[in-house]
């Protein structure tokens, strides 16, 4: 099988572990090339830490992107995370527009917030920014704090603790079956999370889980959506992509617990990472 190639299209965050940091070694322990378009250079990522610098790289991206239509370039994936500003999102957009063709998913990770609440800098003006990106992607990787805002539901009423309220929430996610759903970090059994998966290509909705390990750790939504993402431009089907995304992150997050890091820090993923190969093939 050639190399999977994926255009990635997230900020740089030097310390903390999310986004690029994340999405570059991971898809490229899958065996997935990763072709970054930096969208702002961080000396961390903004949740836990205060004073970060960030370098807009908006004006970059254009011509990145035309340049790589000059070589001809394709992709197999597009992988949009965090979106730094408005403009982003629009540049993010004119990616897929340019790039997206037969044979190349979309994925969007419309990265807003958490546990209710969205990350500093997040304006709603980013929101409406990311949803409309949101809106072109072939598959959409939310969590329940990004949903609820795609939707504009009110996060302090959402109960996603039945099978028939997460499938009618990933299907109004859907856009009426227009795009796949994975919703990440939904629990229906104790001591358990994972996600529920509407796949747009057989109309079904199903559920994916892992072991629980309390707490709260810094990327695992950038970890999961980015195994997602390099399962996904092999070939697994979006259940079995989700299960592997579920697996590894539960994975990661136990040893992060371990070893005890502070959350700011991030999910301690890099000794599991060779986990997520197997033997190369030639
Ligand atoms: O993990 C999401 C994320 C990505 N990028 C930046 C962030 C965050 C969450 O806080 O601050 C810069």
């Amino acid at each position: 099988m050639p190399t999977p190639r994926v255009a990635a299209i997230h900020d740089l965050s030097a310390f903390g572990r999310c986004s690029l940091t994340i999405v570059m070694p991971v898809l490229s322990a899958m065996g997935v090339q990763c072709c970054p378009v930096p969208t702002a250079y961080l000396s961390t990522h903004t949740g836990g830490f205060t004073g970060n610098t960030f370098l807009d790289l908006t004006d970059q991206m254009g011509p990145v992107r035309k340049h790589w239509e000059s070589l001809g370039l394709t992709f197999d994936g597009l992988y949009t995370g965090y979106m730094g500003g408005v403009r982003q999102a629009g540049e993010a957009e004119a990616f897929l527009e340019s790039f997206r063709g037969p044979g190349c998913i979309a994925v969007v990770d419309p990265v807003l917030g958490d546990h209710g609440r969205p990350y500093r800098g997040i304006t709603p003006e980013i929101c409406e920014a990311t949803r409309h990106l949101a809106d072109q992607a072939d598959v959409i990787t939310p969590n329940v704090t990004e949903a609820a805002i795609l939707l504009g539901e009110d996060y302090g009423t959402v109960r996603l603790d039945s099978e028939a309220a997460c499938r009618r929430w990933a299907e109004a996610l859907s856009l009426g079956g227009r795009r796949s759903v994975v919703l990440k970090g939904v629990s229906l059994a104790p001591g358990t999370v994972g996600a529920v998966c509407f796949d747009r290509g057989c109309g079904e909705t199903g559920f994916v889980s892992a072991p629980l390990t309390p707490g709260e750790f810094h990327g695992t939504g950038d970890l999961f959506a980015s195994v997602l993402t390099g399962a996904l431009v092999e070939g697994k089907s979006l259940r079995q992509a989700a299960q592997q995304a579920a697996d590894f992150t539960a994975l990661c997050a136990a040893r992060t617990v371990a070893q005890d890091l502070p959350r700011r820090e991030g999910i301690d993923f890099e000794p599991l990472l060779r986990r997520l190969g197997g033997m190369a093939d030639t």
